[in-house]
């Protein structure tokens, strides 16, 4: 099942579309108690400085990323050939000062042309008190637009990179409950404010669902294969998991990561301890 042309009309308009339900509250539960449980085991490969691409080392995340409860929608938008760029682990502790600065993904991709979308799956309730991702519509269409640099410290973003004169009045906030997502084009500028509640607000970024006539404009660059015709060599075709934080996967994901750095800080200033 595909997304409705109405879903589909709603996206090009907005540059979003939500809520999308996914799997039950019950199966989104099961996934954050493996996540925790691997967190908990494995904490020198995930928390929070080491985030990004867990799909290289979790199974049942990579599993995920080739759901077709989420896939089969991707495709509505970016034609049945598909490969992943990247995950990003979205964890915001409970009453914690983290937040996500008014950004656009596709700014510091270093990928093109883009046919590509973000998947947010919700593991905990995302709401306006527990810092849900908020989207200005419309946005997607003047394509890149200025960042600055702030590399503020409860900034989550790697840099800090953040839209200036952004009106938060004019957003929408994509609230969901566990095992519904968002859908979000590369160029719709976002973002996310703290969390105020008792709970832990987690979310997984499925980031980004490219189209095969995408290419890397630097390089190198990894990929994971989601359904359809075979990764252009262009890209770095990486196996997904089959155990739990083995060591391919491992080197697998550190390359991953140091590749993802290396593109996402092309021109900073500084850098943050990875
Ligand atoms: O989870 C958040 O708070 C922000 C998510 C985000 O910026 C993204 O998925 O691109």
């Amino acid at each position: 099942m595909g997304l409705t042309a109405a879903q589909v009309d709603h996206f090009n308009e907005h540059g979003f579309v939500a809520p999308i339900d996914v799997m039950s509250a019950e199966e989104a539960g099961e996934l954050r108690r493996l996540l925790e449980e691997a967190e908990a085991a494995y904490p020198e490969h995930l928390h929070a400085e080491h985030r990004n691409n867990i799909h290289l080392v979790l199974p049942f995340i990579g599993e995920l990323s080739r759901d077709p409860r989420i896939v089969d929608y991707v495709e509505s938008l970016v034609g049945p050939d598909i490969m992943l760029w990247s995950t990003v682990l979205f964890a915001k502790a409970p009453h914690s000062g983290s937040f996500v600065s008014w950004h656009q993904d596709a700014t510091y991709m270093a990928v093109g042309p883009h046919n590509d979308v973000t998947a947010w799956l919700a593991l905990s309730p995302s709401t306006l008190e527990s810092g849900c991702v908020s989207m200005i519509p419309g946005t997607h269409k003047s394509g890149k637009v200025e960042h600055v640099d702030t590399f503020g410290e409860d900034n989550i973003l790697t840099r800090g990179q953040e839209v200036q004169g952004v009106d938060p009045d004019t957003a929408v906030h994509i609230e969901l409950q566990p095992g519904q997502m968002s859908l979000h084009h590369p160029w719709v500028v976002h973002g996310s404010q703290p969390n105020r509640t008792d709970y832990r607000r987690i979310g997984i970024a499925l980031q980004t669902y490219m189209g095969a006539d995408m290419r890397p404009t630097r390089g190198p660059q990894y990929v994971t294969h989601v359904r359809g015709a075979a990764v252009d060599s262009s890209w770095i075709e990486l196996p997904l998991p089959t155990e739990l934080c083995a060591p391919d996967g491992i080197a697998n994901r550190d390359a991953a990561n140091k590749s993802f750095a290396d593109i996402l800080y092309n021109g900073a200033e500084q850098r943050r301890k990875l």
